[in-house]
């Protein structure tokens, strides 16, 4: 017998229960006086947001979000390709379930398709990998049959299952899943058949590229494997945004009051554990000075601009300087690149059922260095195409993923000589010397962005979990005396459990505003409650 899947409202958890607070409300404020307190929040991604959109929900009324560039949501960002939508930056809700935060305000917001919502798809453990079976092809032109690699395959991730499971006990802190991966390649290897040996290792070599992708890495000798564990997946069968990701993000601001958001106002740096005097004759311990000359005072900033800025700006940008285990989190937290390159065709040269196409660079190994040749090589690190859906919908559009320093290379050459590489690439993929080539191209450039410097955090070697809470550590820390909180910090890369995620950049925004309002005792509000 058939069983019929249920909707997914009858699951949906009250937001209360997610993000620990008395739930979702509808604030009355009253009058809060002199001290009402300042909030300048840094950054408009979703984190950002999130922040500005609790602390408002919570009747704080002197909120302003500074986003240094025209444009809100980040690495959120939906374009207009092909026919439709696509998206530049995240792309998936990553185990939409109860759970999840992004995937509880989609459904609230009405944003998902009635596919995303099946209770039966929130119950899919894909243990944060596509369930789809890629069609496989090889550099000499040929199909490799799916059979061939079924084992491998298997055999592969039950070993990252394995480096997963490893805690610090069990584990050299300085190791890396690169090495764990390769070491268990090695002692396989051994067993396999000797004429499959060769394609059986390029394959791998291509696994291990998706996995750069996924982690957002150059190698994945430089993510930590004590910590690999910690990042958390939620059930659930990643689903998409039909109006795009950014419809969320125009929906969790829309209550915000006009003005609340300024763009094009990059934050140079921020001075704390001051004494500002403020027009009102309030002292103000926090001013935001920024690149255009304007300046604004605060009692709280929430920082939300990502590890990689904070990377490449942390000495400037906090006067006076961080603490020591602030600073050592930032230097020690992996931040890498993960692009993506949208190709439109006139007509796909995959077949109907495709969803996935994976490249196997034949003579390619874990077990060796690639050739370090950028200009010839950086397309050899292109890990896997998504076959966009429906095509009735966006024409036939391919997204191809690359990480690493490839990556960061394929940013530097024109959207000419990347088409051109392509045009190349598939040609020697399917074998056609004649295929035509895309009619449009669309990429990334995250690691070029000004105010983002890359994709994504990763716990590194060197690094561990700690570091991902150092660094969520609010400013002055309470072994300082009892001063009152001044800098707070939000993002992705202050998630522990997960970081590099929409939901994890959400969370963080909810936390930090969490700790605000727990400053400011509810009394002061007349409170009515209501679920959302
Ligand atoms: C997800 C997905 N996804 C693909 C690609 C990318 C990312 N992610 P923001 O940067 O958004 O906001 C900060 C703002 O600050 C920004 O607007 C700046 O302009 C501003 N700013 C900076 N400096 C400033 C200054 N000085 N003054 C003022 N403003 C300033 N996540 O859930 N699903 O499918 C993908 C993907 C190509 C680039 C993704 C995905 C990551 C999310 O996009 C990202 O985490 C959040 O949007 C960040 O929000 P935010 O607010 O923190 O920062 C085992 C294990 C491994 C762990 N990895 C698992 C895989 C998870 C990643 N998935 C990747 C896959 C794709 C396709």
């Amino acid at each position: 017998m058939q069983s019929r899947a249920r909707l997914l409202p009858l699951v949906l958890l009250p937001l209360a229960v997610l993000c620990g607070t008395p739930g979702p409300l509808s604030v009355k404020p009253e009058p809060m006086g002199p001290r009402d307190p300042v909030v300048l929040i840094i950054g408009a991604g979703i984190s950002g947001i999130a922040t500005a959109e609790k602390l408002h929900r919570h009747g704080f009324q002197n909120i302003r979000v500074l986003e240094a560039t025209g444009r809100t949501g980040g690495r959120i960002r939906t374009e207009t390709f092909g026919k439709g939508l696509v998206e530049i930056g995240a792309q998936w809700i990553h185990g939409p379930s109860p759970h999840n935060p992004v995937f509880q305000l989609a459904s609230q917001f009405g944003l998902l398709s009635p596919d995303a919502l099946l209770e039966e798809n929130q119950k899919i453990n894909i243990h944060g990998h596509p369930p789809e079976i890629p069609v496989v092809l090889s550099s000499s032109g040929k199909k490799i049959n799916p059979e061939n690699v079924t084992t491998i395959t298997e055999l592969y991730y039950k070993w990252l299952e394995q480096a997963s499971n490893l805690t610090s006990r069990d584990c050299d802190p300085e190791a890396s899943v690169g090495h764990f991966i390769r070491h268990k390649i090695v002692n396989s290897s051994q067993e396999w058949n000797k004429e499959l040996l060769e394609m059986y290792l390029a394959y791998l070599r291509g696994l291990l590229n998706l996995e750069c992708c996924v982690s957002g890495t150059h190698s994945m000798d430089h993510v930590a494997l004590c910590s690999y564990g910690e990042y958390t997946m939620l059930p659930g069968l990643d689903c998409t945004f039909p109006k795009g990701y950014e419809s969320l993000v125009n929906q969790m601001k829309s209550p915000l009051p006009h003005g609340t958001v300024i763009l094009k106002k990059a934050v140079k740096n921020i001075h704390w554990d001051g004494s500002f005097l403020g027009d009102n004759s309030h002292v103000y311990p926090v001013k935001v000075q920024c690149e255009d000359g304007e300046s604004f005072l605060a009692d709280h900033a929430v920082v939300t601009v990502p590890l990689g800025v904070l990377k490449k700006q942390v000495l400037e940008f906090f006067k006076p300087v961080l603490p020591p285990n602030k600073l050592q989190a930032i230097k020690n937290l992996g931040f890498g690149t993960n692009n993506k390159i949208l190709l439109e065709f006139e007509k796909p040269f995959w077949d109907p059922n495709t969803t996935l196409i994976q490249p196997v660079w034949e003579g390619g190994s874990p077990l060796t260095e690639a050739k370090k040749d950028l200009r010839h090589n950086w397309m050899k690190k292109l890990a896997i195409f998504v076959v966009l859906e429906p095509p009735e919908q966006l024409g036939y559009v391919l997204c191809g993923f690359i990480a690493g320093e490839e990556s960061e290379f394929m940013e530097t050459i024109t959207d000419e000589e990347v088409l051109s590489a392509m045009t190349d690439y598939f040609r020697t993929f399917t074998g056609n010397p004649e295929l035509p080539p895309p009619i449009s191209i669309l990429r990334s450039q995250w690691h070029s962005q000004p105010y983002i410097g890359g994709s994504y955090s990763y716990v590194a070697v060197g690094s561990s979990g700690i570091d991902v809470d150092n660094l969520a550590e609010p400013l002055p820390t309470d072994k300082e005396a009892l001063k009152p909180l001044q800098i707070l910090f939000a993002g992705e890369a202050t998630e522990r459990k997960f970081y590099s995620t929409t939901h994890g950049a959400l969370m963080s925004g909810w936390r930090e505003a969490q700790r605000l309002i727990d400053r400011y005792p509810v009394q002061r509000f007349t409170v009515s409650r209501h679920k959302l």
